[in-house]
């Protein structure tokens, strides 16, 4: 078949979205698509070279609905790009700004006389949620979905808030296509290297007397609830040895410093900052803390269960899609880190438990969110679009 022309546009930083993009970019290349990523920096789990090409290009940094007015140099080098690299696809990887600077990209295409690439936007979580009473900013997400040719969401639960914070008419279709993990990237490791011991020196790590590991991955926002992992280690240490390896970079990151400080668990926690691979630190840990007071997939939760460590995490939005509660890891109220505790000592008691976890966990993220079938259906998508008839301003199927 016929390779396709596709823009990708999405954040560079640490975030979920910019993961999937660019794990979509990687797959989109790899089955011999012409992939052209739109970024204000190369993203950060993408080589800058590679069978793809990274169009670096000025824009607003997320989320900052307020302020999110399209960026017109993105809206500049998506309509240049799509018109000397013939892309048959624009696909925008979180509304806002990607939203607005795709629609006033195609309308600079038409204003040529061009037939402009179709639209794709895929929603991926706080571009809904995080709307609260901005309207202009609401008005520009509903835009955006209406000038799509095709609207995606990772989850079922997205889906139902979008159509329902957006106040979008019934026949709107908006699809759930779920991230994907790489396999290969993320798989069981038995033995992990030194690193983690490495990180707390003065412990015994003889395989008897190993301390529980406790990971967590995140962009440090307060959605993440960072500091519930603090609170989680400090009720589980009153009652078995653990240290937590915490991650990420972001703007709780003082807060959940000072109190794991407050808590006298500081000595017990390593923050590592920001990584390009987790490999080695999912070989060494039991479980895997996703504490988040709202979360529209879990992107970090699927890695942890490609990586055979099992999710202890709340059950909020669209988690429960990924995690099966008691099967593949255990899921909490949200601002309930003694529940949490709970459910991690209840796990690290039941050592034979844990480990069947870890292999369902690895068993689950292939049966249901390995790469090719999920890529499969979105170029079926991509090639379902070129087949229409080019309208003014499409809305969304
Ligand atoms: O959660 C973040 O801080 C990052 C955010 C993003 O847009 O980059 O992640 C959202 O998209 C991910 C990929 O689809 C999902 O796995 C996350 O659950 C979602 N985050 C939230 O809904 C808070």
């Amino acid at each position: 078949m016929s390779s396709l022309g596709v823009g990708i546009a999405c954040f560079p930083t640490v975030g979920g979205s910019g993961v999937a993009a660019s794990q979509l970019a990687m797959q989109l290349a790899a089955r011999g698509h012409r992939v052209h990523v739109f970024s204000s920096a190369v993203p950060v789990r993408l080589e800058a070279e590679g069978p793809w090409t990274v169009h670096l290009v000025e824009s607003s940094p997320r989320p900052l609905p307020g302020a999110a007015t399209a960026p017109q140099p993105l809206a500049r080098a998506m309509a240049d790009v799509s018109a000397r690299e013939s892309l048959d696809v624009l696909h925008v990887h979180y509304a806002l700004p990607h939203g607005p600077a795709a629609l006033l990209a195609r309308e600079r295409l038409r204003g040529h006389g061009l037939r402009p690439p179709a639209l794709v936007t895929t929603l991926h979580g706080t571009d809904v949620t995080g709307l609260g009473d901005d309207a202009a900013a609401r008005a520009q997400v509903r835009e955006t979905v209406l000038g799509s040719d095709a609207v995606l969401t990772p989850s079922a639960w997205l889906r139902r808030r979008a159509m329902d914070m957006l106040g979008l008419p019934a026949h709107v279709r908006v699809d759930v296509l779920p991230n994907f993990v790489d396999p290969q990237a993320f798989h069981p490791l038995e033995n992990g290297g030194g690193e983690v011991p490495a990180l707390f020196p003065a412990l015994d790590w003889s395989p008897q007397r190993r301390p529980a590991v406790l990971l967590h991955a995140s962009n440090f926002r307060p959605v993440k609830r960072v500091d519930d992992t603090i609170r989680a280690l400090a009720e589980v240490r009153r009652v078995r040895p653990a240290v937590l390896v915490l991650v990420g970079d972001g703007p709780e990151r003082p807060v959940v410093e000072a109190l794991a400080t407050a808590l006298h668990v500081h000595d017990a926690v390593a923050f590592v900052g920001e990584r390009h691979s987790l490999g080695d630190l999912f070989a060494h840990a039991d479980l895997f803390l996703l504490p988040s007071e709202q979360e529209s997939f879990g992107l970090a939760a699927l890695e942890s269960l490609a990586s055979g460590v099992p999710v202890v995490g709340s059950d909020v939005g669209g988690v429960a899609e990924v995690v099966t509660q008691g099967e593949t890891g255990w899921l909490v109220p949200a601002r309930d880190p003694r529940s949490m505790a709970r459910a991690v000592l209840s796990l690290l008691a039941d050592p034979a438990r844990r480990q069947a976890m870890g292999r369902a966990a690895r068993a689950s993220a292939l049966a249901r969110f390995r790469p090719e079938p999920i890529v499969q259906r979105l170029e079926a998508l991509y090639r379902d679009l070129l087949a229409r008839p080019a309208t003014g301003s499409t809305p969304a199927r």
